[in-house]
């Protein structure tokens, strides 16, 4: 069937978000979902399955994680269709690969040690693999534990080399393919809040086809909240929403990739909405629903009364996912993997404008649900605006997960607020903020070429804006910085294709048609001091509701288009779509630079935006 909506020509969505406007279909066996009368189902089976719990023993859990292919089935957007493919997967110790890697707990002040092994095969000859870019070794790898605060650097056990939250290999670098290997140590802070966390690949100009893929993994950090005896007696379920994306013969246009396969990054830059359920013909992916830990809507059995703990964590690289469970509340406790004393309740959105549980890709959030009456339920993402303004996206509704009560009395309760929270997360107040100086800086999100610029315009734009920042910062710090704001400039001036003053003009980028160029991960660099407190505005001059992450500090969210909002800590925020150059979107959070010194990134976790170069370098220099 020929989406008959589509623009001209969908390859090129990361350069035209038009594109973006283009026609989603969804398949009619979704829309007709309802819920089914529970004395039908007898003996409900559950079918929800999740990856193993490994646990930190005396202080310490050390594991070896494998890359390595996994040949199998999965499910498409119809449940009883499953497709052979070969895709990235974690296994562990003596385990083979599977859907995703193991789930790996630890509390504050325990020691998490991965030996990551890459057991995929040598990277493809540079001249026969089609994405002509520097940045793109699909087998290379290396490893990433979003969220957690913990370590960047390299330490040396003078034997040999281990690693932090390190990522930010340069292109000669990485885990080599074919039996490279690197010791990853994270020692987590005593403090470190309680919460759900992940761990995934992010070599640059890999990690979109390498997540996209099954390559991720739950790092649980338990504390006191745990401990709660509600919490305790509640079974603890965990959601990896996965949309691993595979080509199928079905199409007519694999762009070389073998059936079942992810091997170009075409496969996921032209796939605008990583939506390509049902239809073929498109030019496209056509199968890429929503797994629950690699399963396609399982059944999870609960008794009436009982209480769950369910974690939720959006692997996904594009899609936002919006969460409702039909006739219930969710009972939001952290949202990412930082805890709040009191619930934000989130009852069935269908009854209130669709305002499910909102998560990016890379957010995650903890939940308790009290099981009602006897029935079947449906856990749903509902409809989703991923872009508004110039070009208009909303992502379909679908059903994630069927929840069937019993008719077995369980009583149990939900543990009554205030929960314990980390001392970590105490807000981040003006007073606080202005005693350590009140640097304020501008970082800027914007596809090149995106939206038509018009280079005669003349009102003063998110960019202008930003390099007045910029200025204002570099007249306070080093040499350094002043090197970065040229490069700033040349960033700012390619991006816009507009001159700037002082700086090396670019022409507009111009795509190719087929490959994709990528940016190296270190073209803008933000220096941090050491013990500073900063604040930051992400502008969002697209339509799209880009995805902003930074690792190794969380952000005590401020304000949402200039206006003040109830502060809240994250690691991952989605910007809010409908920007433009003359009015961007805008987030404002502050930061606490407070415990490590080194280099880490800020990025688009929609992957492949990162990939191609919505990226910058993070390095927080000793005072
Ligand atoms: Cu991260």
């Amino acid at each position: 069937m020929e989406n008959k909506n589509l623009p001209i020509n969908r390859r090129h969505f990361l350069r035209l978000s038009a594109t973006l406007a283009s026609g989603i279909v969804l398949p009619t066996s979704f829309t007709a979902c309802s819920r089914e009368n529970a004395s039908n189902l007898v003996n409900p089976k559950q079918t929800f399955v999740q990856p193993t719990m490994l646990e930190a023993k005396n202080g310490v859990l050390d594991i070896t994680l494998t890359a390595s292919y996994l040949d199998t089935q999965l499910a498409g957007a119809d449940p009883s269709k499953q497709y052979a493919v070969s895709l990235r997967a974690y296994g562990y110790d003596t385990k083979g690969p599977s859907y995703s890697g193991p789930t790996l707990i630890v509390k504050g002040g325990e020691q998490l040690r991965i030996k990551l092994v890459n057991n995929l095969p040598v990277n493809p000859p540079f001249l026969a693999f089609r994405d002509l870019t520097n940045y793109m070794k699909p087998n290379t790898t290396n490893l990433h534990a979003h969220g957690l605060h913990v370590d960047p650097g390299i330490y040396s056990d003078h034997q040999s080399l281990e690693y932090g939250d390190y990522v930010v290999d340069p292109n000669t670098g990485g885990i080599h393919p074919a039996g490279g290997f690197r010791q990853y140590v994270y020692q987590i802070p005593k403090d470190h809040p309680a919460g759900p966390f992940y761990y995934h690949p992010q070599y640059h100009g890999s990690s979109a086809i390498q997540v996209a893929s099954l390559m991720s993994g739950v790092i649980m950090v338990r504390g006191p909240v745990d401990d709660l005896p509600e919490m305790t007696q509640a079974d603890e379920l965990i959601f990896l929403f996965q949309a691993p994306y595979f080509a199928s013969s079905k199409i007519s246009n694999n762009y070389g990739a073998k059936d079942g396969s992810l091997e170009k990054f075409s496969q996921i830059a032209n796939h605008p909405t990583g939506y390509g359920m049902g239809s073929s013909g498109q030019g496209n992916i056509d199968i890429q629903p929503v797994l629950i830990n690699g399963v396609r809507q399982p059944t999870i059995v609960m008794q009436s009364g009982e209480v769950q703990r369910w974690r939720f964590i959006n692997t996904q690289v594009f899609n936002y996912l919006n969460l409702s469970l039909d006739g219930h509340t969710l009972h939001q406790y952290t949202i990412d993997g930082w805890g709040s004393s009191t619930y934000q309740d989130y009852p069935d959105a269908r009854q209130n404008n669709d305002k499910g549980i909102l998560l990016a890709a890379g957010n995650r959030s903890s939940v308790l649900v009290k099981a009602g009456e006897p029935g079947t339920y449906l856990l749903r993402s509902l409809p989703a605006k991923l872009a508004q303004g110039k070009q208009v996206v909303t992502l379909p509704g679908d059903v994630l997960a069927k929840v069937i009560v019993v008719n077995t009395k369980k009583i149990m309760a939900i543990p009554p607020a205030p929960l314990p929270v980390s001392s970590f997360l105490s807000p981040i107040a003006d007073q606080e903020f202005a005693s350590a100086g009140g640097k304020k800086r501008s970082i800027i999100f914007n596809l090149a070429g995106n939206e038509g610029l018009d280079p005669s315009r003349n009102a003063p734009s998110a960019i202008d804006r930003a390099l007045a920042d910029a200025k204002a910062i570099t007249s306070e710090i080093t040499e350094l910085a002043k090197k970065n704001i040229a490069l700033a400039k040349e960033e700012l001036s390619r991006m816009s294709g507009k001159p700037i003053e002082g700086s090396k003009y670019y022409p507009p980028f111009i795509f190719p048609t087929y490959d994709y160029q990528l940016q190296p991960a270190n073209v803008i660099l933000q220096n941090v001091i050491l013990g500073a407190i900063e604040e930051w505005t992400i502008y969002n001059c697209n339509s799209i509701s880009h995805v902003f992450h930074i690792h190794v500090n969380p952000m005590y969210i401020t304000k949402v288009n200039g206006i003040a909002v109830d502060p809240y800590w994250c690691d991952t925020v989605a910007l809010p779509p409908g920007g433009t150059q003359e009015a961007p979107t805008s987030v404002t959070f502050r930061m606490r630079f407070t415990d490590f010194v080194g280099p880490y990134i800020l990025h688009s976790q929609m992957l492949q935006y990162s990939d191609l170069g919505m990226v910058q370098r993070v390095t927080v220099v000793p005072a």
